[in-house]
């Protein structure tokens, strides 16, 4: 797995780079703040799963290495959004996300609202641009994708479910359909960004999308594990949330054992779609097994 961590880190590296250069503070300018906090919310660090995803989707389909990290960011940065609101008084009400304080702690509740709204607003913009791809199609196929995977039919609707299950325990489909919704459909746009990126023919966007399907209950299930097993330290976020919210989660519906046992099976599950690559989806088959060790 260490080649894999290395691959991911320098994957990390370079998305980190292209997401800095988005996000330049003029120090002439009255709103500055605003960059400023932008800028701590996506340079603080984090596993950049998504980024990795679309790069390695993308290098399944001979995408240019600009096209594929300018898409990789801009997924980050919706990502990142969704943590800074999240983490609102008004949702969650965390105080440390990624291991520092969360943004409206570190500057304002309006400032990081705004900073959210800004991020979201910015990845349509670079995405939008011609330097993304130079096809229109594909570049209005990536915002219609992404859009329809954060919006009220994928993350925003799946937030509002999970806000909603506080007044009534939800059966198993239902926790899988919020997660999917609120999770699951950010990780499946980001594994078919490369292939869209890449004018992929259906088949093999279909074999990406039941790889991410998998993929994204795997990486849900170990987040519900490591919010009863992690430490804040590890996690770099606050754990025992769901308990203490009387949240139903995979592991208060499957127990500890068997939700560990699930994410495992969905992960080799999640590989095995990507036989028509064959070692080309190494990176995907990897990330697969990293979901399910991670430790943070
Ligand atoms: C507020 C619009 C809105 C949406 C919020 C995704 C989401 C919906 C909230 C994030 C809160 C959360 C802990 C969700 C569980 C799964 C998740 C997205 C964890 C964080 O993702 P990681 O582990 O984080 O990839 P890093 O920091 O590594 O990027």
């Amino acid at each position: 797995m260490s080649n894999f961590s290395d691959a991911l880190a320098e994957n990390a590296e370079a998305v980190t780079q292209v997401l800095g250069h988005f996000l330049v503070v003029d120090d002439e300018t009255p709103e500055k703040s605003l960059t400023e906090a932008m800028r701590y919310v996506v340079l603080a660090g984090g596993k950049r799963i998504r980024p990795f995803l679309v790069t390695a989707s993308a290098g399944l389909f001979n995408v240019s290495e600009s096209s594929a990290l300018r898409t990789a960011a801009a997924v980050e940065m919706v990502h990142c959004y969704s943590l800074v609101h999240d983490d609102l008084p008004a949702m969650d009400n965390d105080e440390l996300r990624r291991g520092q304080p969360t943004c409206h702690i570190k500057y304002d509740e309006a400032t990081a609202i705004l900073a959210g709204d800004a991020l979201l607003t910015k990845a349509f913009e670079i995405l939008a641009n011609p330097a993304t791809h130079p096809d229109p199609k594909v570049r209005c196929e990536l915002i219609e994708e992404l859009a329809k995977a954060v919006g009220e039919e994928g993350m925003v609707g799946g937030q509002i479910l999970d806000l909603l299950s506080k007044q009534r325990t939800l059966d198993k489909p239902e926790v899988t359909r919020l997660q999917r919704m609120k999770t699951g459909e950010l990780i499946a746009v980001s594994c078919e960004a490369g292939a869209i990126l890449g004018k992929a023919p259906e088949a093999v966007r279909h074999a990406l999308r039941a790889y991410a399907h998998d993929l994204g209950l795997a990486f849900q299930i170990v987040d519900d594990l490591l919010d009863v097993e992690g430490n804040e330290t590890d996690v770099g976020k606050k754990t025992g949330k769901d308990k203490a919210a009387g949240k139903a989660t995979f592991v208060s519906l499957l127990g500890i054992e068997h939700a560990r046992e699930r994410a495992e099976m969905l992960a080799e599950q999640a590989a095995r779609h990507l036989e028509i690559f064959e070692e080309k989806a190494d990176p995907l088959r990897n990330l697969a097994q990293f979901v399910v060790e991670r430790r943070s």
